[in-house]
């Protein structure tokens, strides 16, 4: 739909929409389950107002945005256009509609980079808008705008939660010492890194194995993720163990269920896209964390359930006797799993690899 703009409109609402995205991006750790949304008010080339949905419950980024709007700006809003980096919305849900919102402020242009695909949306907040004689603009940075919320995107077009699966690994592809020894390889700059994937996951899945032999924590900790720690909910912690070897009595299982939610799942015939479907049905999860050990992390990327792979890799060798990254068998070369590299970046000493798997 931006067919009929010239250049210098395209330019021009692009640059005020990348700000939107920035904004948006200071709320992804918090939003869970909703949206990480973004918006600008511009009237005569000037932001009057900048506003980002920050917790579900609270106000809509366009809200905050005309708030800081007539506070500037008193409250004449008319020729005035809010970029807005997903549909406003159109429904009663935990605050009223966000639409009716921008119309009732006199706003004479908005526009989106992407439509909301939330069936209770979906197209109304832009028809909204247009009856009410709005002109609406959409698809401006809408891949940007899109990357912001890839899991919400997901769910809400049909699909299964987001699957990221993280390994930290040596140059050989091990994980651990064969005792299990593993802290620790990769850096702390890496294991800071991992904070921020965990802070965008609303659960973290792990098996028994590691759970058993690390006792590990999988929390959100840092004080380094621009937030208060307080605002960022714990992801669900979903324990694989159809062995049923974790008792409810376990030190380590009581240690957690007091601190966050845990989910343990002991029955075998439960398939992994049976757990996923459960995650966004009954837990409102859109991203998950895979962080587990060589088999679980082979059923996931064998069934073809994993979007991104991140691998930090740790300049160091950990020998044959040592655990490998990933468990499973192929004898011939098309059985192979494929990944492509979408991005390469320095953690101090390891490298960080993000893939993505052809769908
Ligand atoms: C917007 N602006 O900043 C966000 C939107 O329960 P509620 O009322 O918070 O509504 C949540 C839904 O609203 C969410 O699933 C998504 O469709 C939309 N999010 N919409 O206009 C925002 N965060
Ligand atoms: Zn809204």
């Amino acid at each position: 739909m931006t067919a009929t703009l010239s250049p210098a409109e395209c330019y021009q609402h692009q640059y005020y929409m990348s700000r939107a995205i920035e904004l948006a991006k200071k709320g992804r750790f918090t939003t869970r389950p909703n949206p990480s949304v973004g918006c600008v008010i511009v009237k005569d080339n000037q932001i009057i107002g900048e506003g980002f949905h920050y917790q579900a419950g609270q106000p809509h980024a366009e809200v905050f945005a005309l708030r800081q709007a007539y506070e500037r700006y008193a409250k004449h809003l008319q020729g005035a256009t809010a970029y807005v980096t997903l549909e406003p919305c159109s429904h009663h849900g935990r605050t009223p509609p966000c639409a009716d919102a921008l119309i009732q402020a006199g706003i004479s242009r908005v526009v989106i980079a992407v439509v909301d695909p939330n069936p209770k949306v979906d197209g109304g907040g832009i028809a909204k808008l247009q009856r009410a004689g709005v002109e609406v603009i959409t698809g401006i940075c809408e891949q940007a705008a899109y990357q912001l919320n890839e899991g919400f995107f997901k769910v809400m077009r049909g699909g299964l939660p987001f699957v990221r699966l993280k390994i930290a690994t040596s140059l050989d592809g091990r994980t651990a010492m064969a005792n299990g020894e593993s802290k620790w390889i990769t850096s702390d700059q890496s294991r800071e890194d991992v904070q921020r994937l965990r802070a965008q996951a609303g659960a973290i899945i792990t098996g028994s194995e590691t759970i058993l032999q690390d006792h590990p924590a999988l929390n959100i900790r840092s004080q380094q993720l621009g937030v208060n720690l307080d605002d960022i909910p714990q992801p669900l912690l979903v324990v694989l163990d159809r062995r049923q070897r974790i008792k409810m009595t376990d030190a380590w299982y009581q240690s957690q269920i007091n601190k966050r939610p845990v989910l343990l799942i002991q029955d075998a015939t439960m398939s992994l896209t049976q757990l996923l479907t459960s995650l966004k049905d009954n837990y409102q999860i859109h991203d998950v964390l895979v962080e587990a050990g060589a088999t679980v992390a082979a059923s996931f990327l064998q069934q073809g359930l994993v979007d991104e792979l991140v691998v930090y890799q740790a300049p160091c060798f950990l020998g044959n006797s040592a655990k490998p990254m990933i468990n499973f068998t192929a004898q011939h070369i098309h059985q192979q799993i494929i990944a492509s590299l979408v991005s390469h970046e320095t953690m101090e000493t390891d490298i960080k690899l993000t893939y993505r798997f052809d769908k």
